[in-house]
This record gives structure tokens, sequence and C-alpha cells, in this order.
């Protein structure tokens, strides 16, 4: 008698602690971002600047053997590239400090190929400084592509290019205030019997680290976020921000294209990937060509933010040192287009209801959080619950035609397989049976009129954490969609 009392008594103890445990946010799974590796995904799109001697010669690859004198941009402006940049709705601009040639675009104590030995502004000039100036005062983040190869630098090939690198990377990274992300090409024409130089990427990162602890490095193989595989703008539907990286090395060395284009479910690491693709032909700016109508850099967006990666287009300035006014009308173009689209949120008018609301329906937790446009307010689950259903009824018919979902990713990326259905006629009629969700996806459908749209978890390593859900009616976009 006493005996079953005290079972009884257990029971009703262990009951209690599992209460107290789902009432508390739900455990991170897996690797989980730092939180500088949270504020750069959340930033979405940023600007990617290619300039220097290229821009002169028309060529893409300098040989490091131009004159410097050839770096000569009449007008310089970065407060008008800076403009371009925020009318865009770019976050952040990164600049080919240093592309492969090896010209440094600020005065480089550790170069004897600088802007100091052109003849522009008398060797006084310094577009880094005039940058990182002009991104402050338009409230735009500012980064830095430093290229590891160099075809100009005489110790590259040899022991002694790490440390000249290093103390290129020391000054870049001390002069020019906050670096929001450092980022370091995987590129190497030299060929097989080119210069061989063994790179100190532990010095590299470590010395970033060290001087910019908030900047996300970018590489082939992070460590902060990865390039996707790719410089035509398109990351894998499946979209995993893990990766394996351990043995791996940027260039020749590095995960195969398409480990880079998925990411790893099982990655080791939290790293999330990068889009980065140019809105003109080349990296360069070169007069003939033409920018990507808005048409492309709408698809280019669906397959870079709308799969769980941050899009770095290339608007490259010309010789006078502004961006050309044609692709600043494409970058406006996008923008209108986007803020046309992604303005109105149907999901807004939603009643939101959960099979499950961890903490038996805690407030904090509920349903409607993922109407709410505040990333840190989420629904959330018990923990044991992976196939939960979240459905969104509507008073009157909705017409939509893309669905955003976003994982509340400061606890890991949790979601594997879902489906999304909408009422039919008195029937769920599934229109997407999608994978990876991640910081953010953003589903193509056709266009579906409705009273209700539901989300069924099929598959998930956790209990799903789910920031927001919204439904939007495009009509400008005429690419394909993505199912
Ligand atoms: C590549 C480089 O070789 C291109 O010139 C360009 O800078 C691109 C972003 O990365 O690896």
């Amino acid at each position: 008698m006493y005996r079953l009392r005290f079972v009884v008594l257990l029971m009703e103890l262990l009951l209690s602690v599992v209460a107290v445990a789902q009432r508390r946010p739900p455990e991170p799974y897996g690797p989980c971002p730092t939180e500088a590796q949270v504020r750069w995904q959340r930033m979405e799109m940023n600007m990617f600047c290619h300039f220097g001697p290229n821009t002169f010669s028309g060529r893409e690859w300098g040989g490091g053997n131009e004159s410097a004198d050839l770096f000569n941009p009449s007008q310089l402006d970065c407060d008008q590239w800076v403009a371009v940049a925020r009318g865009g709705g770019f976050r952040g601009i990164i600049i080919t400090a240093k592309h492969h040639d090896g010209f440094c675009l600020w005065p480089n104590p550790a170069s004897s190929h600088t802007v100091r030995e052109s003849g522009w502004r008398n060797g006084e000039g310094d577009v880094l400084l005039e940058l990182s100036q002009a991104c402050s005062r338009g409230g735009v983040k500012f980064g830095v592509y430093i290229s590891p190869w160099d075809r100009h630098d005489p110790t590259y090939g040899t022991p002694w290019y790490n440390e000249t690198f290093r103390r290129t990377l020391e000054h870049a990274l001390t002069r020019y205030g906050e670096v929001f992300e450092q980022w370091f090409d995987g590129a190497n024409g030299e060929g097989p019997r080119g210069k061989k130089q063994e790179y100190d990427w532990g010095l590299f990162n470590h010395t970033v680290a060290r001087l910019q602890p908030q900047a996300v490095i970018f590489s082939d193989v992070g460590p902060g976020c990865h390039w996707v595989g790719n410089e035509q703008g398109v990351c894998g539907e499946t979209c995993w921000s893990r990766l394996n990286t351990d043995g791996f090395q940027p260039g020749a060395l590095a995960p195969s294209l398409e480990v880079l284009n998925q990411g790893e479910r099982d990655g080791k690491y939290y790293m999330p990937a990068e889009v980065d693709v140019s809105i003109r032909p080349g990296w360069f700016h070169h007069s003939g060509e033409h920018p990507k109508t808005v048409q492309e850099l709408l698809g280019i967006y669906y397959t870079s933010v709308g799969r769980n990666s941050v899009l770095l287009l290339n608007v490259p300035p010309d010789r006078r040192g502004l961006i050309d006014a044609e692709d600043s009308a494409r970058v406006m173009g996008l923008r209108a287009a986007l803020d046309a689209i992604f303005g109105n949120d149907l999901a807004k008018q939603a009643h939101v209801y959960a099979s499950n609301v961890r903490g038996e329906g805690l407030w904090t937790y509920r349903a409607a959080n993922v109407i709410d446009t505040n990333y840190h307010r989420y629904w959330a689950v018990d923990n044991g619950c992976l196939h939960p259903t979240l459905t969104l009824a509507f008073d009157k018919q909705v017409s939509f035609n893309r669905v955003m979902l976003q994982e509340y990713i400061p606890l890991g990326q949790r979601v594997e397989n879902y489906e999304v259905q909408v009422l039919q006629k008195g029937k769920w009629v599934t229109i997407a049976t999608p994978t990876t969700i991640g910081y953010k996806r953003i589903l193509l459908t056709d266009t579906y009129t409705t009273k209700e749209v539901r989300i069924r978890f099929t598959g998930c390593r956790a209990c799903p954490v789910i920031s927001r859900v919204g439904l939007f009616r495009d009509t400008i976009y005429q690419g394909e969609g993505t199912r």
C-alpha cells in the first residue's frame, strides 16, 4: 500500500518536472549560430563592389604587373555607392580592397603596389577610408574582400608571404572601424607550373578574429559563412546551415560543389551559405556590358534569400568611381518589386491554430507568434512533438502564390520535411512538399484561393521552433516556381 503511494508520488513528481521543462524555451539543437552569425543572416542582402585596376584595363584577372597609375577614377563618390545600396535595401557593402593583381585600394604599408604609388590624388587617396566613412554616414555596414592569391607580391609562393598577408590584414582591419564581414577568395589561377603557396589559414582567421571579433569570415569553408558553390546566384532547395570542414581548405581542397550548395544535414559546424553573384556578366565594370534584368534579379532573390542564404550582389563602380545609372536603376527596380510583393502579408489576417503549443498552451509560445514580425517571438511545441500542424484560417478567401517560413535559428536548424496544404472544396490539397527552412525559405507555388492553409511538419530533428509564416501574392515574377 505504502509502496503504491510512493510510486504514485514519484510519478507526479516526474510529471511536474517534465511540465516545468516544457515551460522553458526549447533546448538548442545541434550546432547553433553565434550572435554575429544571426545578425549577419538577418542582413539578408549585401552589395559587393569589385573595383581596382581591372576596372581600367577591362580585364577580370589582372596580371599584377599593371602600373599603379592605371587606377585613376575621375569622380570617385562612395556616398553615391552607399545611396544605391540603401535604395536597394542592402545592409552592407563589401569592397575588393585587394584583388588577385595585388593592388591595394588603401596605402597598405605591407605592399609597394597601392593607391599610394599611383598618381591618383597625388598618391594621397584611400578608397577604404572614403567608403568606410560613407558607410557609417549612411548606416550601411562595411566589409572587405582581401584576396590571398597575389600576382604582384614578390614573397608570394614562399613561407614569408603568410606574414606579408597577416600584416596586410592587420592594417586593413585596424584603420577603418568595424568590419562586418571578411571575404577570403579561394581562387588561384597559377596553374600546375605556377607558384605554390601554403596558406596559413589558422593565422589569417585568428588575425581577423583578434582584430574584428564580430566579423563573419567568408571562404569556401567559413568559418563564419561559406561559398554556395556557384556564381549564378543559386543555393540548393535543400539548404542546411551546417558543414563539416575538418580537413578541408578554401580553393582546390574545398568540399564538393554539391556539398557547398546544400550544406550538410549532420555538419559539425554551424555555417550558413552566402550567394555571391554579379549584376553584370563580369565582376568588374566593363563598358558595353549590361546589367541583369529585374526579372533575373528577382529570380536570384528567390534562389538565395528565399533558400536560407545571404545574397551578396555585385554592383561594380565604373571608371569614374560611380555606379552606372543603368545598374542603379535595376537595383531600384528590384527593391520596388520586393516591396510590392512582400509589402502585403496576407497571413496577418489569419486566425492561427496549432495542434500543440509548448507548456500546455503557454501564451509565450502561442501559434499566433508566427504572424507577428518580431523575429524573437516564435511558436514552439513540447519537446517530443515532432509532427505538429499549424493552421491559418481566414474569414474571407485569400489568394497567394508565395509562402514564407522562418525558423528561429538561434536554437539551431530543426525542420527537415513539411507539407503545405490548402482547403479546397472541403478537402486538404497538398501544394508543396519542401525540405529545409532555416533562417528563411520562400516557396513559389501556383496561385491558390482558399480560406484555410495548413502546414504539416512531417520530419523534424527536434521540436520545431517557427518564428514566421507569411503568405504573399507575387504578380511580377514570371519565372519558374519551385515546389
Ligand atoms: C572569384 C574571383 O576569381 C573573381 O575575380 C571574383 O572576385 C569572385 C567574387 O571570386 O573567385
